[in-house]
This record gives C-alpha cells, structure tokens and sequence, in this order.
C-alpha cells in the first residue's frame, strides 16, 4: 500500500452563531457537550487523521465572510456549521463559492424535522456535501470526510 500524501494546510473548523452557547442551554435539542469538547474532539480525530485543524467561532455574519475568505490562503479545506447563517446568507455562500476549497456543511440538528423556514440551506450548493442529525458526530463524519475526499484531490 502506498503512503498518503499529507494534506498540505490545517483544515479550518467554522462554527456560525451561537454555538458558542453549547453546552449551556437547549441540551434536549444541542446536547450537553461545549464548544471546546467539540473543538477537542476534533482536534483528536485530526491527528488520528494525520491533519491539523483550525478552529473558529463567530456571531457575525462579516467576521465569517472574512475568515472563510483567509482560508483560500491558509487552508486546505473548510469544515462548516453555519448555524442560523444556513438559512439566510448568500454573503457566505458566495465567500465559500469564492476560496474554492473544499468545504462540508454539518449540523448537529437534522434541519429537515426541524421548523420549515430551517428546511433551506443556501451552503449547501457551495459544499462538497452535508452531515445533520448526528450531534457531535455530524462535525466527525464531516471531518472523515473532507479528509476522504482531499486525500483523493
Ligand atoms: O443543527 C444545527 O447545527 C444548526 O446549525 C444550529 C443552529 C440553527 O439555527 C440551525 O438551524 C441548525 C442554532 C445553533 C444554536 O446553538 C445553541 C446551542 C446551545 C444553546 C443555544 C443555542
């Protein structure tokens, strides 16, 4: 078997609004783990991967834009849970479309049992592809795969 070649640039984790609040309230819809048991999780599941990641979280909209516009620099892919963001902004769609890495969408919720207005995600076009419903395992299937598919680019 031949030997995988590294992934040249840390993975970049974005986390969208409020999910900063993890942890602390909504456990029977968002579970009890924190922002930082998932970012340890992850950063877990890299190494086991043989990646790095980066991680980030915002409530801004713009700040968002921004960081995911520095990735067409400093990283190989984006892993992504826009949070409330899915479902209104073409700012970060058009961000995600614009650094043309590869980027997966997750959602700790499955949008689709959820109210209808969650229903529509304007990422999802952008994104290689999509992980929901799972809590916590939605961001390390969606890791596995981003690593899958740029082990393969
Ligand atoms: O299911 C998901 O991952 C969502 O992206 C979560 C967003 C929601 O607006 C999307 O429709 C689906 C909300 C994140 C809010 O997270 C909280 C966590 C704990 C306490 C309060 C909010």
């Amino acid at each position: 078997m031949s030997a995988r070649k590294p992934i040249a640039k840390p993975i970049l984790v974005v986390h969208g609004p409020n999910l900063n609040m993890l942890g602390t309230r909504e456990p029977d819809v968002y579970g009890t783990a924190t922002l930082a048991d998932f970012d340890a999780s992850l950063e877990t599941l890299a190494a086991e991967l043989g990646c790095t990641i980066e991680t980030f979280q915002s409530n801004g909209e713009g700040e968002l834009v921004t960081r995911i516009q520095q990735a067409a620099k400093n990283n190989s892919g984006i892993l992504i849970n826009p949070g409330a963001y899915t479902h209104t902004s073409v700012a970060i769609r058009d961000a995600i479309a614009g650094v043309g890495i590869p980027t997966v969408e997750c959602h700790l919720s499955n949008i689709h049992k959820r109210e209808e207005f969650r229903h529509k995600s304007l990422v999802v076009g952008v994104a290689a592809g999509q992980v929901m419903g799972f809590g916590a395992d939605s961001y390390t299937l969606g890791l596995r795969a981003l690593v899958g598919l740029l082990d393969r680019s």
